[in-house]
């Protein structure tokens, strides 16, 4: 059986990844329907060589639809998915909309698979956070066997997890500084090239940015609510590729060793530690591909039961769209045969 899907946001950082996605991993596409902004309307993307003509957005574009997936921002998938799943398509949203909502799962197809099953009771499934997604691929085996009791992340987050528009400012940026020209921001508060924002998102009252609020909330409920998390989350100029420094407390003794051993076994983990050779995650390696490159690893020596890891993976592909489409898989596999 074949599956007809549209991408909402088809034209963006995310939306143009799931297109790639799509047709990488041959998923079986009946009729593919790209929709975004009027701006966008009768451009044309390409999809397994045919070219493909962009639709503006509409409350109606979902007739006949199978699987939507959305990555158009927050406030379209509010707007939309209901409309998309009223017309009997599966929403599969990249957005913070819906993660929260307790009738709809929140889902890492190598963390919590068996959560996809909740989503009859709104028609949509929630893709997390970039940040948490890349987080929990490389801890899940770790907490399966330890019992992780508490997480303390910091990140530094390539551009491209705020869109293209970024990926254009920190390019723009970069060569006027080294021609010796003022460099303007529009996209960020502060310059970002040859720069360190300890600023992903807007601030809450607590003192937290929401990104830092996404990692801990996300992490409950994909993976338990008794597991606290503590992050600092930081936009580095890079343009491809999240890093992130973790430090857990385990309830139980997990050795380097035995760490090692549980990483090299687990799904979507590639794991790369070999500091004598230099060999650790870098997000130059990871960009483009799918896995989550997990290294430096070191117990923490000043908690009995405590593990620091260096975790990178492409926040366009495994923290956006490969997760998004994994799940559309599970979804054929295992419900919409
Ligand atoms: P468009 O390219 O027409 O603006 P990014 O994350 O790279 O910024 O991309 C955001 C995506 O969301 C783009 O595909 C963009 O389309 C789409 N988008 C933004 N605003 C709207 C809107 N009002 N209606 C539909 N799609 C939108
Ligand atoms: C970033 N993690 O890197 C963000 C992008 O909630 O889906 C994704 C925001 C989200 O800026």
């Amino acid at each position: 059986r074949k599956y007809n899907v549209a991408i909402v946001g088809a034209t963006g950082a995310v939306g143009t990844q799931m297109l790639e996605c799509l047709e990488e991993r041959e998923f079986p596409v009946g009729n593919i329907k790209l929709l975004a902004s009027g701006r966008s309307a009768g451009q044309t993307l390409e999809f397994k060589g045919h070219a493909v003509l962009v639709e503006e957005l509409k409350h109606d574009s979902f007739e006949g639809v199978d699987i939507a997936l959305f990555s158009a921002g927050g406030a379209r998938s509010e707007e939309f998915c209901p409309s998309a799943a009223k017309a009997g398509a599966v929403c599969i949203d990249n957005s913070s909309a819906w993660r929260m909502n307790p009738d709809v799962p929140l889902v890492v197809p190598e963390v919590n698979p068996e959560a996809i099953s909740g989503y009859t009771k709104k028609g949509i499934i929630a893709n997390p956070n970039c940040s948490t997604i890349q987080m929990l691929v490389a801890l899940k085996p770790l907490h399966d066997f330890a019992g992780i009791k508490r997480i303390v992340v910091s990140t530094y987050q390539a551009v491209s997890g705020t869109g293209n528009k970024a990926v254009e400012e920190l390019r723009v940026q970069t060569g006027e500084l080294l021609n010796g020209r003022p460099a303007n921001n529009e996209v960020y508060p502060h310059r970002i090239a040859f720069n360190c924002l300890p600023q992903i998102d807007a601030f809450l009252e607590n003192g937290y940015t929401k990104e830092e609020m996404k990692m801990v909330d996300e992490t409950r409920k994909i993976m338990g609510d008794a597991i606290r998390t503590s992050a600092t989350c930081v936009r580095v100029p890079v343009f491809f590729g999240h890093s992130e420094s973790i430090n857990i407390e385990t309830e139980k003794k997990l050795t380097v060793e035995k760490a090692r051993e549980l990483l090299e076994d687990a799904p979507g983990v590639e794991l790369v530690d070999d500091p004598a050779e230099h060999e650790y995650p870098m997000a130059m390696d990871a960009a483009g591909a799918d896995a989550v490159l997990v290294g430096r690893l070191r117990e923490d020596l000043s908690l009995e039961n405590g593990l620091n890891l260096w975790v990178v993976a492409d926040n366009v592909r495994k923290g956006a769209a490969t997760n998004a489409v994994q799940i559309a898989e599970l979804l054929i596999e295992k419900y919409l045969k």
